[in-house]
């Protein structure tokens, strides 16, 4: 059995390791062909996954984007249904008809990600506006990236927050490109945290290396919104290791020094440090380590073991009513 710590900070370090290493082998199976379509890693911006999932509750709902395997991991979510899900298999949480792009899982409030950039935003509003409505005090969470600051949607998004005081935190991951784009090239002011002025929505820049100081400035977000304070934009500097997608068989934008300078800032090294320093056994550590890479690797043998889903199933879960089956698909 997973041993699962009950030390908070060991706990994030289990996420942000269990994030890593399925990054890792996603890589791996995609480039040998066992993974559809394109792959968006999350390597290198773990601690903004992790500080902000740890600072919500279970029943709170977050939101991701195409770049989220880290997100519902960072969220508590089982790895083996998420691998599945990146091969195609049935027992994918999204039953295999959603892949990388798609790893919504409910049971842990992951209410999923689209491709659309900035299209979670508004969603995000709403799941904020439902828990309002429903009178209970769950808070909603959206993960995008600078890119998605400069879609119509991130405004909406905001706007509406701001004026129906929803309980929505806003947390922009600047990695520093969209796709190879500079952030400087197309956003015309130093820090995206200063749009939240226009909406007057409280804001905070964070060290997204850093998990515990991005789970500072969530949790204090997240205080905020259960109180009826409404919505917050939260920008974590962050980067990105791998190209935009992996495995595409060429460089977009040749970033020259820059990975290895963000590579000596890496979030689980500085996090590590900090944990031996504050007097965790370099043992707990290593457990922890290694169970991450048999966990993964169950995960991946569990995806791999799974059946595809039948061709009909394409139909299922579409509309609340069933859609017909056409007749030429019938035998
Ligand atoms: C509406 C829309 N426009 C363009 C694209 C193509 N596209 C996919 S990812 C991406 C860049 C997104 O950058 P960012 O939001 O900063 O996220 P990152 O990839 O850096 O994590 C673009 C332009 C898209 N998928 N959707």
């Amino acid at each position: 059995m997973t041993h699962r710590p009950n030390d908070l900070g060991l706990e994030k370090y289990r996420r942000m390791m269990r994030i890593r290493e399925f990054e890792a082998v996603a890589e791996a199976i995609h480039a040998a062909g066992e993974v559809p379509g394109s792959l968006h890693t999350y390597t290198g911006q773990e601690a903004t996954g992790v500080g902000a999932c740890i600072a919500l509750r279970d029943d709170d709902y977050m939101v991701g984007n195409h770049r989220s395997h880290g997100h519902p991991i960072a969220k508590g979510a089982a790895l083996g249904p998420l691998m599945a899900e990146l091969l195609g298999k049935v027992t994918g949480v999204c039953k295999g008809k959603g892949g990388s792009m798609h790893l919504s899982d409910f049971s842990v409030g992951s209410l999923g990600e689209t491709s659309i950039v900035g299209s979670g935003i508004p969603v995000a509003a709403g799941a904020a506006l439902g828990a309002k409505l429903q009178g209970t005090d769950r808070v909603s969470l959206c993960f995008f990236g600078d890119g998605a600051t400069n879609e119509g949607a991130f405004h909406e998004g905001l706007n509406l927050a701001a004026v129906w005081s929803l309980p929505a935190i806003f947390l922009c991951e600047n990695n520093g490109y969209a796709v190879s784009t500079p952030v400087s090239q197309v956003v015309s002011i130093p820090d995206i945290a200063d749009r939240a002025k226009s909406y007057g929505m409280p804001s905070a820049i964070v060290d997204g290396q850093d998990v515990d100081a991005v789970e500072a400035a969530v949790a204090e977000a997240v205080a905020r919104a259960r109180a009826g304070g409404g919505p917050t934009l939260i920008e974590a500097k962050t980067y990105r290791y791998a190209e935009h997608a992996v495995n595409m068989g060429r460089v977009l934008r040749d970033r020259g020094t820059e990975v290895d300078a963000w590579r000596e800032r890496d979030p689980i090294t500085l996090y590590k440090a900090r944990l031996t320093a504050n007097g965790t056994s370099l043992e707990a550590i290593e457990t922890i380590e290694r169970e991450a890479k048999a966990d993964v690797e169950a995960a991946l043998a569990f995806a791999r073991a799974s059946d595809y889903p039948d061709q009909l199933a394409a139909f299922d879960d579409v509309f609340v009513d069933r859609l017909p089956i056409p007749h030429y698909l019938v035998n």
